[in-house]
């Protein structure tokens, strides 16, 4: 569950007021960080604390994490000249510190641990739109009205989230997730030009990895027949289709990964039991189900129904009427 940590009191005394950047930087606080939620909820696998824009800032894009808004772009990009910003990253020199992070955390932990990076045609939306956007415009103009520069941008941000994401598998992550939180913005047919080909690169450029991939994305519904062409192993769904539903639109051969509403975790446990259980039943079990939430944990969730919810998944069998759970 991303963002599981903001729920939790613990979480929220270690990293204090400070800049979230500074927290990634150090080692020790970033490993107890990605920590604490495993400890507390006793899941099956961990997430790095880190965030997607992390690789911008270390090759030099000025960006700032602002409280309550997200990822703040200085110099938002628009022209041929600003390709110049995104140089190569060079993983071991830039991200040392993420990868030293890695290896503290994987020496403490007695459960896999995903790596991740941000998709091409997310991050390019935080550059060109400078910072979280609601209808995505000055990115689809740029796409659409200067197809050659936008496939440049998106082709140097696969390389760069490539390079990344080899690099932790190296420093021990067993699985790699690829965000591409914002896809759902784009009609199957941008996607399809504008932002699949980039992802494609990243997930096929991991296979002889042989670790997990798990591509994610939010509001895809229309799009999930399509990223099921992008390489991974596991495909993100969110709340808004049923997970038997999904794996119609996927196809065979494909774990599904999610997708129990954060908002619905909110409400009283019974019945975020209740939902929680609709979904292990809509997943079915074959080829395998990653049970998460549809997108990141909300910060007023009570970290007493997220333990309940995992409590369920741990005692649910295939089979278990609803509301009910096996022992
Ligand atoms: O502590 C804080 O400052 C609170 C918010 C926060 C946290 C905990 C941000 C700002 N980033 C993170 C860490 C983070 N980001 C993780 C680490 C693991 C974890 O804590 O669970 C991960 C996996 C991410 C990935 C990320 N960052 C995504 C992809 C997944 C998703 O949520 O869609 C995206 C889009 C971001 C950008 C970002 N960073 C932070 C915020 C609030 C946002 C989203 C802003 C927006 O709406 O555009």
């Amino acid at each position: 569950m991303r963002q599981a940590g903001r729920s939790l009191p613990e979480y929220r005394r270690l990293r204090g007021d400070g800049d979230i950047l500074d927290a990634i930087a150090k080692p020790e606080l970033a490993a107890e960080l990605t920590l604490q939620p495993v400890r507390r909820y006793g899941v099956d696998a961990a997430i790095l604390f880190s965030d997607i824009v992390v690789p911008l800032a270390a090759i030099g894009v000025g960006v700032e994490i602002v409280t309550g808004r997200g990822p703040v772009i200085d110099r938002p990009f628009r022209k041929y000249e600003d390709l110049r910003r995104l140089r190569p990253l060079e993983p071991e020199a830039d991200l040392a510190y993420v990868l030293e992070t890695i290896r503290m955390v994987v020496g403490e932990l007695n459960v896999p641990l995903i790596g991740f990076a941000g998709a091409p045609f997310t991050l390019a939306s935080y550059l060109v739109e400078g910072g979280p956007s609601r209808t995505f415009a000055r990115t689809k103009a740029l796409m659409h009205g200067e197809p050659e520069l936008w496939h440049q941008v998106v082709d140097r941000l696969a390389d760069i989230a490539l390079a990344t994401l080899r690099a932790q598998v190296k420093a021990g992550a067993s699985a790699i997730q690829l965000f591409d939180s914002w896809a759902g913005a784009l009609s199957p047919s941008d996607y399809e030009t504008f932002a699949l080909p980039a992802s494609r690169k990243v997930l096929e450029g991991m296979g002889d990895l042989g670790v997990p991939r798990i591509h994610f994305g939010v509001g895809t519904g229309e799009l999930l027949a399509l990223m099921s062409e992008a390489g991974a192993d596991v495909v993100g769904v969110d709340w808004r289709v049923p997970l038997d539903v999904a794996r119609r639109r996927i196809g065979a051969g494909k774990a599904v990964q999610g997708n129990l509403d954060p908002a619905v975790c909110l409400a009283p446990a019974g019945v975020v039991i209740e939902e929680a259980t609709k979904v292990l039943q809509d997943a079915g079990g074959e080829p395998g189900h990653i049970f998460n939430l549809g997108h990141g944990v909300l910060p007023e969730t009570d970290p007493g129904v997220l333990a309940q919810v995992v409590e369920t998944v741990h005692n649910w069998r295939p089979g278990t009427p609803s509301g009910e759970v096996a022992g």
